[in-house]
């Protein structure tokens, strides 16, 4: 891995997010995700190259630390800021769409689950292959899900769900969808779920990434 992917890589471990952050003490006074991505960039590294070479291998550190109770959930959240404090220089450059928008995709993570990294992740990516996003956020109930299409008529769906708690709850969200607009097109994401989930649910698409989501929407761009 190149020296500036590893050290941003290091920053979302440790949660490191810019360099006026006091934590962790050890790397007090050090540049952060935040600086090192900007810097990065600015090198003439790509984004997707950040993005796939040292932020996301980083949370999946974080990740298989938490589970062998290495770290807690404060640690965790640390990165995820670092995670955030890296996104926001990644974010102009996945949400670039063509101007005229190719239709309206509604985004959310499912009721319960707060996670919303690969969710924003998915959100960038669409909105970059030209649509319109409505990211509704986190612990999104399946009322505001209809509402919003209510007032969104046609718009495609997006659920996430990173919690094997909340995948329930992608089902119920689901079948409230169904009950009142059967035809719309339903995509479903997030590290629990898997294609046979999501054909098990009623939903129309399941991507393991955002890049499958934005593939699948192209056929139907207006
Ligand atoms: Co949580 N957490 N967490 N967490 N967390 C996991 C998910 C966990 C696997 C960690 C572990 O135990 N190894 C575990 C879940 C276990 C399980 O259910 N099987 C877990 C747990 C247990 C919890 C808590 C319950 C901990 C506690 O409180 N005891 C708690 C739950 C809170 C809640 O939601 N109610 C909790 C809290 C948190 C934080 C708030 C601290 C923080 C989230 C911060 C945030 O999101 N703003 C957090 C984090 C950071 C993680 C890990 C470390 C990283 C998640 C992440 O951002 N990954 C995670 C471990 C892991 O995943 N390795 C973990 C990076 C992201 C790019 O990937 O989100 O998978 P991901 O998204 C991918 C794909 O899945 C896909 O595209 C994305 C990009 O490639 N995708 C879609 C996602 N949505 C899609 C939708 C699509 C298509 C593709 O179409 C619509």
């Amino acid at each position: 891995m190149n020296d500036i992917l590893k050290l941003i890589a290091n920053c979302v471990e440790n949660g490191k997010i810019d360099r006026n952050t006091p934590y962790p003490p050890g790397m007090k006074g050090q540049d952060g995700a935040d600086e090192l991505t900007r810097l990065a960039l600015d090198s003439g590294i790509k984004p997707e190259q950040i993005l796939d070479g040292a932020l996301v291998p980083a949370m999946a550190v974080v990740g298989d630390k938490f589970s062998r109770k290495e770290i807690y959930v404060p640690q965790m959240l640390m990165s995820a800021k670092a995670m955030n404090g890296a996104m926001k220089h990644l974010k102009p450059y996945f949400s670039t769409g063509e101007t005229k928008r190719k239709g309206k995709v509604i985004i959310g993570t499912v009721a319960g689950d707060l996670h919303d990294i690969g969710k924003n992740l998915v959100a960038m990516m669409i909105e970059g292959g030209g649509w319109e996003v409505i990211d509704l956020g986190v612990d999104v109930s399946s009322e505001k899900f209809l509402k919003t299409i209510d007032e969104n008529p046609g718009a495609f769906i997006g659920l996430s769900a990173l919690l094997t708690t909340t995948m329930e709850n992608m089902k119920k969200t689901v079948a409230a969808i169904r009950e009142k607009h059967s035809g719309l097109k339903i995509l479903v994401g997030g590290a629990p779920v898997t294609k046979e989930y999501c054909e098990r649910i009623g939903a129309d698409f399941y991507s393991p990434d955002p890049q499958g989501a934005v593939n699948y929407l192209k056929q139907f761009a207006e």
